[in-house]
């Protein structure tokens, strides 16, 4: 990939800085996308290449059939994907929108979303930090990258513009249904607006959003499934909150670990 140009980076960060996300232009090859795709069934079906199982799985292999499938750390589990997700391209961006001199992966998940049904396929607004704030703090970030085409009809993530200056609320929920209730509790806790923007991406395609950015998707009503990797990223600004056992967290459990947690951008 050519170096970002300097435009590309001020515009990129102001973005970000305004609306709280960030929708670049398309990164990784369809080779590697295709690629990766095989890869993302072989995990999904339990195979596991480097033969170290993800930190955790929504569901067992071959169970959860239409719900869901989060798998969390896919890219200890595999070569390709861990090729995907430390590609310096990602870096790069990641850098421009931060402004940071490093950026470093913590954590990632791995999300399929089967087409159809309305219930245990959505995922409920929420804010990233309400997961790390116990463990995580600093510049926290997370780069979305799309595996499939990602369309208004197959349920796109969709951002709250401007949510990442609401604070912490701590009123949302990942896992929940019912995104009427959700919004209902962030709008009377915020008091602000509610703005709502699709993050429409090809396959290839990625977006940034930052640590307070209210977001959540809805069911998937295209024909095939929506398939993406959220990358979690830290920068030389964050840090573990002092005193706090990350081995015990769940999808943070692999912090620092070499493998689970690449450096993916370093200024020269
Ligand atoms: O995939 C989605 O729709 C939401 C993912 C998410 O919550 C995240 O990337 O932080």
């Amino acid at each position: 990939m050519n170096p970002l140009s300097t435009l590309q980076q001020q515009e990129a960060a102001a973005q970000f800085e305004e609306d709280g996300y960030y929708i670049a232009p398309p990164v990784l090859s369809p080779e590697l996308i295709k690629q990766a795709n095989t890869h993302v069934d072989a995990v999904l079906a339990g195979i596991y290449e480097t033969g170290i199982p993800p930190v955790t799985r929504s569901f067992a292999p071959g169970e959860g059939v239409g719900k869901l499938q989060k798998i969390d750390n896919a890219h200890i589990s595999d070569e390709t994907l861990q090729k995907v997700v430390a590609h310096p391209a990602l870096g790069e961006w990641a850098a421009a929108v931060t402004g940071a001199s490093k950026v470093q992966i913590f954590a990632t998940q791995l999300l399929f979303k089967p087409p159809g049904g309305e219930t245990g396929v959505n995922i409920g607004w929420h804010q990233d930090l309400e997961y790390w704030q116990n463990h995580l703090q600093g510049e926290l970030f997370t780069a979305w990258l799309a595996l499939s085409d990602v369309t208004e009809e197959a349920g796109p993530m969709r951002f709250i513009r401007g949510s990442h200056r609401w604070g912490l609320l701590n009123a949302g929920d990942f896992f929940s249904g019912d995104m009427q209730a959700i919004q209902s509790r962030i709008q009377d806790k915020s008091g602000n607006p509610w703005d709502e923007v699709s993050d429409i991406l090809p396959p290839g395609g990625v977006s940034f959003h930052h640590k307070l950015t209210v977001h959540g998707s809805s069911a998937n009503h295209s024909q095939a499934p929506r398939r993406s990797l959220a990358i979690h990223l830290l920068t030389e600004k964050a840090g573990l909150v002092e005193g706090a056992d990350y081995r015990t967290a769940g999808y943070l459990s692999d912090f620092n670990d070499g493998r689970a947690c690449p450096v993916i951008y370093q200024a020269k």
